[in-house]
């Protein structure tokens, strides 16, 4: 993976807040960071260093220095409160934390805790030239956390074979190039930013211009100059930009709307593109958005064609290298068009296992090795239309995947809170908002205003319920269990 830096390319690699690095400079940077890490060692051998830095060139070096210097990479949620922090961290097992002095201040009781030492991403470099270890394909390279329909978050492991094989579908299947240029906004402790943007474009020798966060003004204002060929959203920053455009004056808008349409791809995913967002986006740039369907564990796996139609509502065919099949609820394979049934993807891209989770991992894949998403399809005129989740329990909210027990299991904490249902409603911008049903304790009071005070520091902003309702009792089935689907309807 990171032999594909390639330093004598010539080229800028990343752009930030107006300064450019080059393939030489982030080679170079990430060797010495790499040297600091080994502090004479030969090899980390796979030691978890976990990071917590913004989407910017140091984020870039790190991740790079850990693998070449034979670590597993931990990038951080910045945007976590600490209980999820220590989560990761305690889980993954990680040794040491790289961050900036700035946000130093505020992890280190929390490394304290967790017995891992904190060091600043700024004294960490070493001149020394020291010879990097000669690393097997196999060796595991990343750790990625994503919500399931269990309690708390699991580890993702990737090998160095799993990210090259997830980058180099895209690179073939969307023609990537060194010529690319792509603005980079998406947080960088999910595989849409990590692979599908800085992994690709670091791949194809191509510029990436780095956002520590989604700054509309900002991206806004290169895409009207011109800056991008691609750009790779989930559908919520699509809605966002169509509504800020409605907001400006007609002259403004038409600059931004002819940058979009003079780009050589627009890509959805993450979450599920509304027809009537693919038909707006068109109509307003002129650009048919590629939507395609991934997961943290299986890479990309289905694409709309680069080349050929895109069809609105619909995910596309498997990408190369990738093997899909839908299975109905028998566990018979579906033969042919019309019948829906559970994702299963197979091949190089798919992750090796949950971290520390043997049962986890023997759970999620066929005997035969098949990775089963819980994600339902149906094959609809040669195309994949995505159908929703086997489980109500996972929520997706503006792109990012939620597990309604963890949130849960938080909120039940709160001492007025007897009883909850966390579901996902319906929503616009957002795909799905998070919502809650909440019985309070006998003769307790609560307000929504003082509920969201409370979540802050115990859960990350976007897992924050947008909705809640206070109700008598939950509605349960003849076994006792509340009945979440039925609660949909009511918000
Ligand atoms: C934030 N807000 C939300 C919210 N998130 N409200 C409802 N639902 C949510 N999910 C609220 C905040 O509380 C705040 O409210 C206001 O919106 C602005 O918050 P923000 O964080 O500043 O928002 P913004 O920066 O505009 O973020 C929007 C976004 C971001 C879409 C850019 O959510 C994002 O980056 N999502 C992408 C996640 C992602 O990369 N997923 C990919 C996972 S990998 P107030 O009241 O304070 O103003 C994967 C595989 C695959 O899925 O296939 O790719
Ligand atoms: P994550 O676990 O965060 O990687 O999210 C992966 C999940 O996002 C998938 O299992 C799907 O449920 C969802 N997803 C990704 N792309 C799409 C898409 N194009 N349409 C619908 N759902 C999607």
């Amino acid at each position: 993976m990171f032999a594909q830096i390639r330093p004598d390319n010539g080229r800028t690699a990343l752009i930030e807040d107006g300064r450019t690095v080059s393939y030489g400079e982030l080679d170079a940077a990430s060797r010495r960071f790499a040297a600091g890490l080994l502090g004479g060692k030969a090899d980390l051998e796979e030691e978890r260093i976990a990071f917590f830095l913004p989407g910017s060139a140091d984020y870039v070096t790190v991740m790079h220095g850990v693998w070449r210097a034979g670590g597993i990479a931990v990038p951080l949620n910045t945007g976590s409160a600490i209980p999820e922090l220590e989560h990761y961290l305690s889980t993954a097992r990680v040794t040491r934390l790289v961050a900036r002095a700035d946000d130093c201040a505020n992890l280190a009781e929390l490394c304290a805790q967790c017995g891992t030492e904190l060091l600043d991403v700024a004294k960490l470099g070493s001149e020394e030239a020291v010879s990097l270890p000669d690393l097997p394909e196999t060796r595991r390279a990343m750790i990625l956390f994503t919500s399931g329909t269990t309690n708390k978050p699991k580890g993702v492991v990737s090998t160095h074979a799993n990210i090259r094989a997830q980058i180099t579908a895209l690179i073939e299947a969307w023609e990537w190039s060194e010529e690319d240029a792509i603005p980079l906004f998406l947080p960088l402790h999910h595989i849409h930013g990590i692979i599908n943007v800085l992994g690709c474009g670091l791949w194809a020798g191509a510029a990436v211009h780095l956002f520590g966060k989604f700054d509309m003004e900002r991206i806004v204002r290169g895409v009207a100059a011109g800056d991008y060929s691609l750009f790779m959203a989930v559908p919520t920053v699509y809605v966002k930009i169509l509504q800020y455009l409605e907001g400006l004056e007609s002259e403004s808008a038409e600059k931004i709307c002819s940058g979009f349409g003079a780009m050589r791809l627009n890509v959805s995913g993450s979450a599920a593109c509304p027809v009537p967002l693919f038909e707006q986006w068109r109509k307003r740039t002129g650009q048919v958005l590629l939507e395609r369907y991934g997961m943290t564990e299986i890479g990309m796996a289905i694409s709309n064609p680069y080349r050929g139609e895109r069809r609105a509502g619909h995910v596309g065919q498997p990408l190369p290298g990738v093997e899909v099949r839908l299975v109905d609820e028998d566990g018979s394979v579906v033969d042919g068009e019309g019948q829906p049934g559970e994702i299963h993807v197979r091949g190089p891209a798919v992750f090796l296992e949950y971290w520390d989770n043997p049962q986890a991992t023997a759970e999620s894949f066929t005997d035969d090795g098949w990775f089963c998403t819980g994600d339902m399809a149906v094959l609809d005129g040669g195309y994949y239309r995505i159908m929703g989740r086997s489980s109500i329990d996972i929520i997706k909210s503006g792109g990012y995947k939620l597990s309604a027990l963890e949130i849960e299991g938080v909120l039940l904490n709160h001492p007025a809170i007897a009883e909850i249902a966390v579901v996902g409603a319906e929503d616009e911008m957002w795909g799905e908002a998070v919502a809650a049903f909440i019985v309070l304790q006998g003769g307790a009071q609560l307000s929504f205003e003082e509920l969201k005070a409370w979540c802050d520091g115990r859960l990350s902003s976007y897992k924050v319920p947008k909705r809640v309702q206070f109700v008598e009792a939950l509605p349960r089935n003849a076994m006792g269990k509340v009945t979440k689907p039925d609660l949909r309807p009511l918000l």
